[in-house]
């Protein structure tokens, strides 16, 4: 049985209309991501990330899984915990669609993260107005997500998975930020077949035994069926 790890990034939820990190040329919706995605930027103007972030949760309600989405959902009724999907991505896209083996190293919109107590809670409306965490009551929610300098959630996990594959398939990241950069040459050294899936050649193309070109809503259910009768 093939022991599979996909990592997708923003390209993947595109054609939900998410909006990608760098193909808006570096800016995020209007932010430089050392303001946003840096906790000195959360440290300097905390209401300016706080509403970034609001906007960005509140987006998710207007939008739906796609056909990639969907195809990985559908492989992992047949796999199961033979198929992980480590994600980069803060959406709840894939687990709409009815994947559950999902990890989000970057963390994720639907949660808040309690500075003072740690616990980390489902959250789906705004902290801009600095709400009180459910657990300690202490008003010093930030969103729980993974920033530039700060660890990302599950490494241990995520490194053993990639040593045990058979099959790394990158899907809609353009391989800019590490570690998840890093995770092709580390299946590839335990033996895994390496393929990415992306609309351009990403930084780190060449690490791949096959480098696909297209929409993820395309070439994601070409490579699933190719699976399913594998
Ligand atoms: C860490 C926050 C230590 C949540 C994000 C110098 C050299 C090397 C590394 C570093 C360095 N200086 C600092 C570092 C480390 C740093 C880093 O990598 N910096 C980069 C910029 C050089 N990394 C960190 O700080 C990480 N932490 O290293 O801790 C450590 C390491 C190992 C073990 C323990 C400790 C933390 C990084 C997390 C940062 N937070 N997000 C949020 O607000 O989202 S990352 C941010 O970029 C995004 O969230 C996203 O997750 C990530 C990657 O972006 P992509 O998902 O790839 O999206 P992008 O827009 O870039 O690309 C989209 C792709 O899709 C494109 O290629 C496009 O062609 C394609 N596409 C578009 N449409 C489609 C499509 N493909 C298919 N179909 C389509 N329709």
């Amino acid at each position: 049985m093939p022991q599979i790890v996909v990592l997708t990034g923003a390209g993947i939820s595109a054609e939900s209309g998410v909006p990608t990190f760098r193909d808006a040329d570096g800016l995020w919706e209007g932010h430089h991501v050392e303001d946003v995605a840096t906790p000195e930027g959360f440290a300097r103007d905390r209401s300016m990330v706080q509403r970034f972030y609001d906007e960005r949760r509140a987006a998710l309600l207007n939008v739906e899984p796609n056909p990639a989405h969907l195809a990985l959902a559908e492989l992992e009724q047949t796999m199961g915990e033979a198929l992980l999907i480590v994600t980069q991505n803060i959406d709840d896209l894939h687990e709409r669609a009815g994947s559950r083996n999902v990890i989000h190293m970057h963390g994720e919109l639907l949660k808040a993260l309690c500075q003072s107590c740690g616990s980390a809670s489902t959250w789906d409306s705004t902290l801009l107005d600095e709400p009180a965490c459910p657990l300690c009551g202490v008003h010093e929610l930030r969103p729980d997500v993974v920033w530039f300098g700060e660890v990302p959630y599950e490494m241990d996990r995520i490194t053993d998975a990639l040593a045990d594959a058979t099959h790394f398939v990158s899907i809609g990241t353009s391989g800019a930020v590490y570690p998840a950069a890093g995770f092709v040459q580390h299946a590839r050294r335990h033996g895994a077949r390496t393929l990415e899936l992306n609309l351009d050649p990403s930084e780190g193309s060449h690490f791949f035994h096959e480098s696909r070109q297209g929409r993820a809503g395309d070439l994601v259910p070409v490579w699933t069926r190719e699976m399913l009768w594998h």
